[in-house]
């Protein structure tokens, strides 16, 4: 049997779960530029350990030669949501991509597994830029709820412990607490325009006041510190009133104020220009 490298065959894995993940955390950032709400909560990803590989090969009774094909869970990113509805959404921005592939969709939601397993899992193809030339290989991208995931995770651990015989006094409890999560996500739904505005609003308050405060700081360049404090003063008024409307509306009045100081101190400039002139 030829020697396998197997750092060297997972190096184009682990590559592809950090690019991904950091697209998945760009698109945040995207979302809150724009004020969104954005259906991704959380991301995290694995390369699939060696061990783990191994096993699934032998369970499956896949050779070698076929492993990357095969084994379709090498790369694994996990998307984490809120609500059960952003999984959807999630999907759909997920299957729009141009640097994904959807090849297959397993939908553990609508189709629990025996465990109680719930996730939406869908089967990508993705390519990789190695020194060696683009390199075609398959990631599993995993989208569930927060409650799911709780769930998943410490029924993997149970698994892990009982080697996959979980005693049935646990099982039960497994059982139970499957479908204590579906609840659950189906209470969270029931409130999730509430969830979502009031994440919105802080949220906007958040940039609104970060906003405001980079406007002033710039002012101490433009204008006399007399003339910041008095606007830093209203700031502090305004934002003790706790109303978002008068927020945004000092928040606009501070940008005109902004940026007439800013033309003042342009002519000013091109003023001196001319006196060197
Ligand atoms: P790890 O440690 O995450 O790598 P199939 O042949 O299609 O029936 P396959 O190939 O295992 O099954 O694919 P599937 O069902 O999509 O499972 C892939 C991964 O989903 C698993 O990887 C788990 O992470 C997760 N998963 C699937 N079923 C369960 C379950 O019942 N409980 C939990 N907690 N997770 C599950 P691995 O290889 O099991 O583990």
């Amino acid at each position: 049997m030829d020697i396998i490298l197997w750092h060297q065959i997972l190096a184009p894995y682990e590559m592809a779960v950090d690019e991904l993940i950091l697209k998945f955390h760009h698109m945040k950032d995207e979302y809150a530029r724009y004020g969104k709400y954005c259906p991704i909560e959380q991301v995290t990803g694995r390369v699939k350990s060696i061990t783990s590989i191994l096993e699934k090969m032998q369970k499956k009774n896949v050779s070698m030669d076929r492993m990357e094909d095969e084994i379709e869970d090498i790369a694994g990113v996990r998307i984490i949501c809120q609500f059960v509805e952003d999984i959807e959404r999630v999907a759909q921005i997920i299957s729009r991509r141009s640097d994904l592939r959807v090849t297959e969709i397993k939908d553990y939601i609508r189709n629990q597994k025996e465990s109680g397993y719930r996730s939406y899992h869908m089967i990508t193809k993705y390519v990789v830029n190695t020194i060696n030339g683009p390199k075609e290989i398959n990631v599993e991208i995993q989208i569930r709820t927060m409650a799911m995931d709780f769930w998943a995770t410490t029924e993997h651990s149970l698994q892990y412990k009982y080697q996959g015989k979980i005693p049935e006094r646990v099982g039960t409890r497994l059982a139970n607490a499957a479908n204590a999560i579906i609840s659950l996500d189906s209470e969270m739904s029931a409130v999730r325009e509430e969830i979502m505005d009031a994440q919105l609003s802080s949220k906007m308050k958040y940039s609104l006041v970060e906003d405001i405060v980079s406007t002033i700081e710039n002012l101490y360049t433009m204008t006399t510190t007399r003339e910041v404090e008095k606007i830093q003063d209203e700031f502090y008024r305004v934002y003790q009133e706790d109303n978002m409307e008068e927020l945004i509306r000092y928040h606009d009045q501070l940008d005109l104020i902004a940026q007439a100081y800013k033309a003042q101190s342009n002519r000013q400039g091109d003023g001196r220009k001319k006196n060197e002139e």
